[in-house]
């Protein structure tokens, strides 16, 4: 179930091409080193024919020694765009976001706090011009043809994987929860529009953010949704819409932010990586999302990922609106223990948890589920929500429906001391129940991050690792590394759980 995820955010097309770059030889190296290389990149793995233990070792280590030692130690040999010298990053340079090799060893901890301070007085008011022939454009979502609009753009043009076999395809519905938020404002909402056609080839969008890291809450946006038409790709028109919404948040008073990928920037300030739990098997290996592993059939990897008809937690059962109070107060003990979590009122915790009913034109695009005891008390939650990617290639399948992990909480967990055997039987329950209502709303995989709790009952509920990993970044704010749940070899690490507490949509 590892080998192909659907699209992780921002990933390169362009691992072959990196693998051609990559020509300097090496020497030396022993079998244990080439298998821990292959174990902390396994994009690379994948591409030199040994993905998780699969494939020929004697063979891929003669691929690895083609490679050039540093690129593979630094993880960066996955992507074309990660070849790139560091130096190189022209844009991000220029940016105020740490460089690479600051605050890298773990005596070396940095103050954390804003690198560049600003007043709104100093912002421009104004745009700054764009390329002949473009113009800018804000977006207004509650007009359902701009929505559309948006769909369009990013369901031709959004985030593919690797080999372009998936493309996200956000629905309208899901954009619009994952856009507008309470205190979500119109201004950020940025197109860029061809001025003859009228057609939107460009796209970003931001949303406000109580986010918490470590002891200090920054009043933040969280960027999402970059997306440039494939005709105008590598025109420097990224930096530019970046530049933008940078504009448009300073007017308001945000001078930091927080934004996630697939591709490696300066500097991540923690990274996870995606797990996948195969629910509709037979369809994951149609569409290619899915392999047949050597030593298996079909009807093996059909019981293997077998999901139980019943729920086993007693009390179990949807959010309800009265319940938003109670959720609110556990979620916000519970992000307490992380690292950096956004710090959600009321208001939020409905819009991100509560499917609102009375909209009947919506698509549903969050579950929430809780467990209520005898005393009629919320103890725990789970919630997921529905992203599709649509196949790229021909298949007898036109998309895979996904429902990736959201958040979660549960008293067990807040114990002092935690009892963490205890809290680990408890997650495996929540999740192995949500598995449950996957399967019944015809979900084809489950995702997740290796963050939060993740690394408690993954392995257990059976996800498998996959390609993609997921950049956390910080926009001018200088942070201390925080743990994304796997360890320097990029396995899960039971022992470190990950400190990121925020999810990304
Ligand atoms: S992540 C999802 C990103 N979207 C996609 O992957 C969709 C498919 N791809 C595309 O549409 C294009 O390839 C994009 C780049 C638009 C990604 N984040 O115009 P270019 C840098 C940050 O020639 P293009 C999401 O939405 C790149 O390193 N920078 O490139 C979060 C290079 O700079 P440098 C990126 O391929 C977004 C420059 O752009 C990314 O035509 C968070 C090249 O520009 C990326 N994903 O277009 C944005 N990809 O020379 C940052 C490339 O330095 C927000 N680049 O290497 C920062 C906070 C702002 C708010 C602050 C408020 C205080």
């Amino acid at each position: 179930m590892s080998e192909e995820p659907t699209p992780g955010k921002g990933k390169g097309k362009e691992r072959e091409k990196a693998a051609r770059k990559l020509h300097r030889a090496i020497d030396g190296l022993s079998d244990e080193q080439v298998t821990q290389l292959l174990d902390l990149n396994p994009a690379l793995a994948h591409e030199l024919g040994s993905g998780h233990g699969d494939g020929d070792p004697g063979a891929a280590a003669e691929a690895l020694k083609r490679l050039n030692l540093q690129e593979i130690m630094t993880g960066l040999a996955s992507s074309g765009k990660n070849v790139k010298d560091m130096g190189a990053y022209k844009f991000w340079a220029t940016q105020p976001v740490p460089k690479f090799g600051e605050g890298d060893s773990p005596d070396e901890q940095v103050a954390e706090g804003p690198i560049k301070v600003q007043t709104v007085e100093e912002i421009p008011k104004e745009p700054a011009p764009l390329l002949d022939g473009f113009e800018w454009s804000t977006i207004d979502l509650l007009d359902d043809a701009q929505l559309t609009e948006v769909w369009e753009l990013l369901n031709g043009h959004y985030v593919e994987d690797d080999e372009a076999m998936f493309r996200f395809n956000y629905s309208t519905s899901i954009l619009k929860w994952a856009m507008m938020p309470p205190g979500w404002k119109k201004e950020w909402y940025r197109g860029v529009r061809a001025s003859q056609s009228r057609k939107l080839v460009g796209f970003i969008a931001a949303i406000p953010v109580e986010l918490r890291v470590r002891d200090k809450v920054l009043h933040a946006s969280e960027v999402n949704f970059l997306c440039i038409h494939k005709k105008l790709r590598s025109k420097r028109l990224a930096p530019v819409l970046i530049k933008e919404i940078t504009r448009l948040c300073n007017l308001e008073g945000v001078f930091q932010a927080i934004y996630t990928g697939g591709i490696v920037l300066p500097k991540p300030v923690s990274t996870c990586r995606y797990f996948h739990r195969a629910i509709n098997w037979p369809k994951l290996y149609e569409v290619g999302f899915s392999p047949l592993p050597s030593n298996s059939k079909p009807q093996f990897q059909i019981r293997k990922y077998a999901v139980p008809d019943r729920t086993s937690l007693r009390g179990l059962r949807e959010m309800q609106k009265k319940d938003v109070g109670a959720v609110q107060d556990l979620l916000t003990r519970y992000l307490a223990k992380f690292d950096m979590a956004a710090e959600f009122n009321k208001q939020e915790v409905e819009h991100w948890l509560l499917h609102n009913k009375k909209d009947a034109l919506e698509d549903q695009v969050v579950w929430t589920y809780v467990v209520e005891d005898d005393h009629k008390k919320i103890t725990d939650f789970i919630s997921f929500y529905c992203l599709e990617s649509s196949v790229i290639g021909p298949s007898t399948h036109s998309n895979v429906k996904a429902a990736y992990l959201f958040y979660y909480a549960t008293e067990i967990g807040l114990a002092k001391p935690v009892d963490r055997e205890a809290l680990k039987a408890r997650l495996n329950a929540l999740v192995s129940d949500s598995l449950v209502y996957c399967k019944q709303y015809k979900f084809d995989v489950y995702n997740a991050l290796s963050l939060m709790d993740n690394a408690l009952f993954l392995e257990e509920q059976k996800f498998g690792p996959g390609d993609g990993q997921l950049h956390y970044y910080l926009f001018n704010y200088r942070a201390n590394p925080i743990a994304g749940g796997i360890d320097k070899r990029n396995r899960l690490d039971p022992e470190a759980l990950s400190g990121i507490g925020k999810t990304q949509i």
